[in-house]
Formats: structure tokens, C-alpha cells, sequence
């Protein structure tokens, strides 16, 4: 070959091309000459390798590949330096885990040789970053992690990462690459074999285990589907449709992390288990840790429960204690295509019923969300920016989006954050799905403190430089409603809750968000009065779509 690769860095580049990675989400270090001298190589000489994208902070360059990954179902690659990127990363590695996310996180390592070696030891940190266990600082959040420890173990290593983080459930996997071996030449197995291993799927149920939850929920009262995550496969909304028909079961999409059933769905139960669990006799967990608070949600007595999932009993959460008198470990969508074989021909004498009172609920929400408010509320934020986006565009949700405001029909239009709750993913995820699916609308919904937490000037820097329009829409509440309301629940006549000013609550003075996107090249607009929201998003999406620009649209709202 020609241009046979000079080093192992230079080799890993090539290979992760080979194996489907589009993206080197990078924040780089003193450990990375190798990796940036073969990627000026490979740029030089025309060779494919990831398209490098440098990330102004660990945090936006993991939930970038979490961002690109939940939209195109490939696994990207990050590449942090030693052990103080890794420190930074591990806020997103959380959230990737616990969403079932694959993506390789790399990691230098500092050099192992005191001196006598190109790579060895040159700067005093290379001793300080030292760690006994650099791996340990993330085994919890990883599906496997390993040190490069050869040049020939390179495609073997590589390939069996990326074979772990695509096998269900998928996750991130860490690999640690030291200073000197990146910069010694490649030896071992060919880059340009096919991959040594493929990853593995979850199969079929067992039938007996459909014939039971069939024959169950056929039987039952009042049932209901409770699911945060089943559209994460985009071949489950349509399916669910089905099954829920024929069932006549109201579907709760509860703290939804994907799409798994159109809002206009006539089974859609909203997004609320409330309304729905104090009458029902039989719950189908199907792909959801939590499917309702049991401190505060009532349930009926003898209230059964069949889950159903990937995990359903989360294996890796410490405490979860909702009962299960039926668990069947499967992919939701083979649960369900098994399922309306077993229910084939048959029809819930109930289904009028539950589909009327979903379509009551619906009708309810949306008219109410439909009157403007005299003070913006994320209510009326949430169905303006439903208005106006294009359809088919994709919404990236950390947290503030009210759903019963708008209409969200199509596999894969929505995504909410990682269960973890890590914030400060939404902007960079968005940044990470525009680049997945460029020709479609990416929007990110964010608080104001999850936006400040994504670190924004990072963030708009990667979207200015790189050209990634997408409309970052923050929901400002200048502070953080979520800890005065916890605050406030837990202490309702407390001190917190009758001062003018709840501590540890507000930012005062809240930065001007619009300004800080505009000193980085984005666009950037405020708005506060209800009425001008419209024409403000109007503006906003058209330097999107006119000027390919990344716009930001500070909302301030009430509350
Ligand atoms: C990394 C991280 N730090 C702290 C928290 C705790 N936390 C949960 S919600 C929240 C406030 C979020 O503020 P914002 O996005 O403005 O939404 P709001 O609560 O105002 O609706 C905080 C600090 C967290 N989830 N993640």
C-alpha cells in the first residue's frame, strides 16, 4: 500500500473509518501528537478516517457521539486526554449507559517510560497524571474498558470494543491508549479486513411467556402500557399502535427518552400515568426503570405487572422494587410482533371506551396550551415552537418541553435525556444529531441551567466552526425550578419556601444568553412577551434554514 500507516495512531484513525465510525469527537492533549500527526497524514493524502471534531470541552464531545449515535444507531468515537478528560467525560459516559447508547471513549495514557523512547516522558504532568487505575475512574458506566498494551492488538482490541457497545444493551466502552504506543509503527492483523466479531442481539421471547402476557392482558380490566424507551427501535411506534388497539389499552409514553407512539395516536394516553393507574388491575412495564412514583402514584390492590425489555428488571440499578409477576427479557419490538400473533383476530370490547377518554385528554391539553398566556409559560413556548418548526424535524428535550402541547407523530422525531439526568447533554446531543441527520431540523429544548451546564460558549464554537445549524431554544426560568420544587415539596411551609428568594435557586442576574451565542459567530435573540414568541421563532429558524447558522432563542418565562 502506498500510503501504509506510519503509526499505531494513524492505524486506529483508519481502522475506526473502516469500522463505520464517521466522527473523532476530540478534545485534545499532550498524549495525542500521534493522532493529530495522522490525521494531517491522512488528510494530506486524501485517506478516509473519521471526520475529527474539536471539542471545546470532554462534556459536549461525549454527548455529541451519545447525540449522533440515539439518531443514526451507529457508534461514534471520543478521544479525551488521560485521565483529566476522562474526568470530564464521565457526565456523559453516565447518561450513555443508563440510555443504552453505544460509543467508544478513548483515552491517552501517560507515557510509561521516563525517558528513551519517542512518546516517553517530556512534561512534568506525565508524571502527575499517573493513576494507579485509570480504567477504574469509569468501569462503573462502561460495558468494558482496556489499556492497549501491543500494535497487534490494535484490530483486536478495537473490533471487540465496538463489537460490546453495539451488543444489546448497547453502552459506552472505554480504551486507553499510552503515549508511546500510539507512536510506535503498526504492527499485527490488517486494517482493512472485514470486522473480527459482530455484536450481539437480543432474540425472541419464549411463546409460553406470550401466551401468558396475551391470555393476561386479553383478560384484564382495565390494562395499561407504561414505556419510556420501546421507540428507541423505530420499527415499535406503528407496532404499538396495533397492539394497543387491539387490546384497547391506553399507551403512557412516561418521562419518554424516545418516540415509541404518535401523540395523535388514538390508544395515546398522554404522558402522565395518573389519570390511568389507580383503575388499572394489569401494568405492561414495557421498556421503562420507572413506570410510575410509588410514593406518590396510587395503585389499585392486587395491581399485577408483567415487564418486559432489554433488562427489564434493571440488573445494573442497586435498589428498583417494582413488582413483576411476569418478566420477559426481550427486544420490545419482537415481544410485540409476537404478541399481535397471539392476539391475531381479536379486539377488546373496551377499545371504544379507552380511545374516547384518550382523545378527551388530548383535546383537553391541547386546547388549553393553544390560549396564549398573559406571561410566557413553557406551556405556550412549547406549542409555539411546535408551530413552527418543520415537519419531520427532530427535538432534542432536556427537560422543558411540555409534550401535551404538541404533536410528535414519527419514529424518531423525539429525544429526551439519559434517565441519569446528567445534565448538560441537550446542546451538545443536538449538535451530535444535526450531524447524523443533516437534512433534517435538529431543535434543542433546554433549561437554563441545563444549558448552562452544556457549556454553551463550547458548544456554539463546535456550531460555528464546523457549520451546525440547529436551533438551541432555552427555556428560562432564570434558576433551577426543579430544586425549588423539590425543596418546596419536602418542606411546604419551610423557610425556603416563604422567602422572597429561595437559596441555591436563581441566577441573579441571569447571563444574556443571546449575546454570549452572538460573541461566537451564532445567532442570538431574546424574547419575553408571549405574543412575540411566533415572529421570534420565525426569525430564528429562518437564519437556520437561509443562512445554515446556529441560532439561539432565549425565552424568559414566569415560571
Ligand atoms: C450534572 C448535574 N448537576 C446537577 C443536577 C441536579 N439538577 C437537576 S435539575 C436541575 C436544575 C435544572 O435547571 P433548568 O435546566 O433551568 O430546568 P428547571 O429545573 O429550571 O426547569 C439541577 C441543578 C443534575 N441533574 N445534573
Amino acid at each position: 500500500m502506498e500510503f501504509a500507516p506510519e503509526t499505531v495512531g494513524e492505524a486506529w484513525l483508519r481502522l475506526l473509518k473502516n469500522r463505520g465510525v464517521d466522527f473523532l469527537f476530540a478534545n485534545a492533549g499532550t498524549d495525542f501528537p500521534s493522532i493529530v500527526e495522522g490525521i494531517a497524514r491522512a488528510e494530506r493524502h486524501d485517506i478516509a478516517i473519521p471526520r475529527p471534531i474539536l471539542c471545546g470541552h470532554e462534556n459536549a464531545a461525549v454527548s455529541m457521539a451519545h447525540g449522533h449515535a440515539m439518531v443514526s444507531g451507529k457508534a461514534q468515537a471520543a478521544i479525551v486526554h488521560v485521565n483529566v478528560g476522562t474526568a470530564n467525560s464521565i457526565n456523559g459516559l453516565i447518561n450513555a449507559d443508563r440510555d443504552y447508547v453505544p460509543l467508544l471513549l478513548a483515552a491517552g495514557r501517560t507515557p510509561y517510560l521516563e525517558e528513551g523512547e519517542p512518546g516517553s516522558r517530556s512534561l512534568n504532568i506525565h508524571w502527575a497524571q499517573e493513576m494507579f487505575d485509570q480504567g477504574g475512574m469509569v468501569r462503573e458506566s462502561v460495558r468494558w474498558d482496556y489499556e492497549l498494551k501491543d500494535p497487534r492488538q490494535l484490530v483486536h482490541a478495537t473490533d471487540r470494543a465496538l463489537a460490546i457497545a453495539k451488543s444489546d444493551p448497547g453502552g459506552p466502552v472505554y480504551m486507553t491508549l499510552p503515549r508511546e504506543l500510539l507512536a510506535m509503527a503498526p504492527a499485527g492483523a490488517s486494517i482493512d479486513e472485514p470486522p473480527l466479531m459482530q455484536p450481539a442481539r437480543l432474540g425472541a421471547p419464549d411463546p409460553a411467556d406470550i401466551v401468558e402476557a396475551a391470555s393476561a392482558l386479553f383478560a384484564a380490566r382495565a390494562p395499561l402500557i407504561v414505556t419510556a424507551r420501546a421507540g428507541a427501535d423505530k420499527a415499535v411506534p406503528p407496532l404499538l399502535s396495533q397492539l394497543a388497539a387491539r387490546l384497547g389499552s391506553p399507551v403512557v409514553e412516561y418521562r419518554p427518552r424516545h418516540l415509541s407512539l404518535s401523540s395523535e395516536d388514538d390508544f395515546h394516553g398522554g404522558f402522565e400515568v395518573s389519570p390511568w393507574l389507580a383503575d388499572a388491575d394489569l401494568v405492561l412495564v414495557l421498556e421503562c426503570d420507572v413506570p410510575w412514583m410509588p410514593g406518590t402514584d396510587r395503585t389499585a390492590e392486587g395491581l399485577k405487572v408483567i415487564q418486559v425489555g432489554i433488562d427489564p428488571l434493571q440488573a445494573r440499578y442497586p435498589l428498583r422494587g417494582f413488582r413483576s409477576d411476569l418478566t420477559v427479557r426481550s427486544s420490545p419490538r419482537l415481544f410485540i410482533q409476537a404478541m399481535l400473533d397471539e392476539l391475531d383476530g381479536k379486539s377488546a370490547a373496551r377499545a371504544a371506551t379507552v380511545r374516547q377518554r384518550c382523545v378527551d385528554l388530548r383535546e383537553g391539553a391541547q386546547a388549553t396550551s393553544r390560549q396564549q398566556p398573559q406571561h410566557m409559560t413553557m406551556s405556550w413556548a412549547s406549542a409555539c415552537l411546535d408551530r413552527a418548526r418543520a415537519a419531520g424535524s427532530i427535538l432534542v428535550n432536556e427537560y422543558p418541553l411540555v409534550r401535551s402541547a404538541m404533536k410528535t407523530t414519527q419514529p424518531g422525531e423525539f429525544y429526551g435525556s439519559s434517565p441519569a439526568g446528567g445534565l448538560g447533554w441537550g446542546l451538545p446531543a443536538a449538535l451530535g444529531a444535526k450531524l447524523a441527520a443533516p437534512d433534517r431540523e435538529v431543535i434543542a429544548a433546554v433549561g437554563d441551567g441545563s444549558h448552562l451546564f452544556a457549556n454553551p460558549i463550547a458548544c456554539h464554537q463546535i456550531a460555528a466552526a464546523e457549520g451546525i445549524p440547529i436551533l438551541v431554544m432555552i427555556f428560562n426560568n432564570a434558576g433551577w425550578g426543579a430544586v425549588a420544587r423539590a425543596t418546596r415539596a419536602m418542606y411546604p411551609v419551610g423557610y425556603a419556601a416563604r422567602a422572597n428568594r429561595m437559596p441555591l435557586t436563581r441566577f441573579d442576574p441571569a447571563p444574556d444568553f443571546a449575546a454570549i451565542a452572538r460573541a461566537c459567530g451564532c445567532w442570538g435573540d431574546t424574547v419575553e412577551d408571549p405574543a412575540l414568541l411566533p415572529s421570534a421563532l420565525d426569525r430564528a429558524f429562518a437564519e437556520i434554514r437561509g443562512n445554515g447558522r446556529c441560532a439561539v432563542l432565549d425565552v424568559r418565562c414566569a415560571g
